[in-house]
């Protein structure tokens, strides 16, 4: 796309508060990250990167509990360079980088996440167990790219959940939806949401924050993109987890343990450097 806005390289400023309550709760929202114009300009290109990369075609009826959460597809920033301007914007990656305290944030990767008409609830789970990674410093920003209502939402959050890293090594599906549950109570953990959401607001959370999301019982497409960073510095852990050896070859270039997690797929989206 010609004449980049400039707005995907200003800076957000946050509101006084948000780095501590995000440390403390593990999650936080961003409103108006985007403004609308940018989301009206670019969702169609998002629209139509989701629909070709997407995993599992099958339709609804047809796939198990995860693969009705959402219509799921991975690093759409590479099917075009439309795309690639909206999801490594240096705003989104700067907003990452001050919430985790950080002086610069890398890519991990990103997905859309379009939560069908009639798509089932995402089950609790902790994103981090997929990832092969030597640190909590790791961040998803979750995008509406529509106004979301409050009767289908975005996800439920429980607070604090962070501080206790890896809770289950569960991967995410009925059996670390029911282990959750019974976590969540047990625990005592408070549970936020943060909805309705205009097209372009934003949540982060950690990589170890438990959380999970509604089913869509509206005939909106829940259409979000979001993109995962980690701190600039993380080392790759051992990928001793199937799900962890699948990230570490899909998203990691398959490199050693101990090795910098700064490949060719994981660019610096911000470094706190650039603006000196
Ligand atoms: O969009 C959803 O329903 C869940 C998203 C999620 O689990 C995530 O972004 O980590």
């Amino acid at each position: 796309m010609t004449d980049r806005p400039t707005v995907l390289d200003e800076p957000y400023v946050l509101a006084p508060g948000s780095v501590e309550a995000f440390e403390a709760a593990g999650h936080a929202v961003v409103r108006g990250l985007a403004p609308h114009s940018l989301v009206e300009r670019y969702k169609p290109a998002i629209d139509q990167a989701t629909m070709a990369l997407r995993w599992d075609k099958r339709p609804l009826e047809e796939r198990d509990t995860y693969g009705r959460a959402f219509i799921q597809s991975a690093n759409v920033h590479r099917h075009s360079a439309a795309v690639a301007e909206f999801a490594l914007a240096r705003r989104f990656a700067r907003v990452a980088a001050e919430l985790l305290q950080c002086d610069g944030v890398r890519l991990y990767h990103d997905q859309a996440l379009y939560k069908e008409p009639g798509g089932g609830f995402t089950p609790w789970h902790q994103d981090q167990v997929y990832w092969p990674l030597d640190s909590d410093r790791t961040i998803t920003m979750w995008m509406p790219l529509v106004d979301i209502p409050r009767d289908v939402g975005g996800m439920t959050f429980a607070d604090g959940s962070w501080r206790h890293g890896n809770l289950g090594e569960l991967v995410i599906g009925d059996a670390s939806h029911e282990f959750f549950d019974t976590v969540v109570a047990e625990r005592g953990f408070t549970l936020s949401t943060h909805g309705p959401f205009a097209a372009g607001d934003a949540t982060f959370h950690r990589g170890w924050t438990l959380h999970s999301a509604p089913a869509n019982e509206s005939d909106l497409m829940r259409a979000v993109l979001t993109v995962i960073y980690y701190a600039d510095g993380t080392r790759i852990s051992e990928a001793d987890h199937p799900a962890r050896q699948f990230d570490l070859a899909l998203w990691l270039g398959g490199r050693e343990t101990g090795a910098v997690a700064d490949g060719p797929s994981n660019p610096l989206l911000w470094h706190r450097s650039w603006e000196s």
